[in-house]
């Protein structure tokens, strides 16, 4: 018996890649949330993109630790849950920024499929209009091949990209979702997100959830954070949970990650290593 996807969602998951929506707190309550990142993002800069927030910023660990939105999780992964990767993904309004088409998994050194799940939780309206994900169903049956592009537009790192047959495209399913609502994707669905036509920001918090099975390949030395249930592996070394928001010590932890991910970091006026590095993911 799930927790708190219907076993249909549980079902869809499996045989599309992805389910949404999911409705896993109120829209005031995402309001709040919303309120308090962006009072730090004007005391400290943008949030977009930066490594693991989890590990400096509490509202991010709070989400991250959202008994509705890990129920959904446990539905999908089981009892054991860690999260690997997180980031605010936020597109300004009128910004032509966007997502290429790709999967997931393909640079993550992850070694399995299955056990990984991405939460992508609105805190602003996701709509087509302000340039929420498309995710095709059934792509995550089989790896496609990406090739490398060269788009300042684009958000990926790599600008990783695969060519997605007309047919496809066609049946490409797009995730609107409330404020509050988030979708849960397999790391090998094929997805991508366009432009933010509309007024408002469009922000979402993604994380990458795996079981504590999974190993890395690629990165020596990785982290998690232990969200639920027990780690009876220890692939990953484990994260602190952030006690303030840009606390010294999370902000060391973070840049820390993110150098031996092979992100750049850049060091604020104060000289103390911050967030203010670019995301090292696929
Ligand atoms: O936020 C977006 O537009 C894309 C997010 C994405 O690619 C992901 O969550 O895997």
């Amino acid at each position: 018996m799930p927790k708190r996807l219907t076993e249909e969602q549980v079902a869809r998951y499996w045989r599309d890649g992805f389910v949404a929506p999911i409705t896993v707190m109120t829209e005031d309550q995402a309001a709040g949330l919303r309120a308090r990142i962006e009072a730090l993002e004007r005391a400290h800069g943008p949030l977009h993109y930066t490594v693991k927030p989890t590990l400096f910023v509490t509202a991010a660990d709070e989400m991250a630790h959202w008994p509705a939105l890990l129920d959904a999780v446990e539905d999908i992964l089981g009892p054991d849950i860690l999260a690997w990767d997180s980031a605010f993904i936020i597109k300004e309004p009128g910004t032509s920024k966007f997502v290429s088409w790709h999967q997931d998994l393909t640079y993550w050194g992850l070694d399995k499929v299955d056990d990984v799940v991405s939460v992508w939780l609105a805190l602003s309206p996701a709509t087509v209009e302000s340039g929420t994900m498309s995710m095709i169903p059934g792509s995550h049956r089989t790896h496609a091949a990406h090739r490398a592009t060269a788009d300042a537009d684009n958000i990926l790192s790599r600008g990783q990209t695969v060519d997605v047959a007309v047919e496809d495209l066609a049946r490409a399913v797009p995730i609107v979702l409330r404020p509050g609502q988030m979708s849960l994707h397999h790391g090998l669905v094929l997805h991508a997100s366009g432009g933010n036509r509309s007024t408002d920001r469009r922000i979402g918090f993604n994380m990458n959830l795996i079981t504590p099975s999974v190993r890395q390949t690629v990165v020596a030395d990785d982290t998690a954070l232990a969200l639920r249930g027990t780690d009876r592996f220890g692939h990953f070394r484990p994260e602190p949970r952030p006690t303030s928001d840009f606390s010294d010590e999370g902000c060391a932890f973070q840049a820390a990650v993110a150098r031996a991910r092979g992100a750049s970091v850049n060091a604020d006026p104060a000289g103390r290593l911050v967030n203010r590095v670019s995301r090292q993911r696929a």
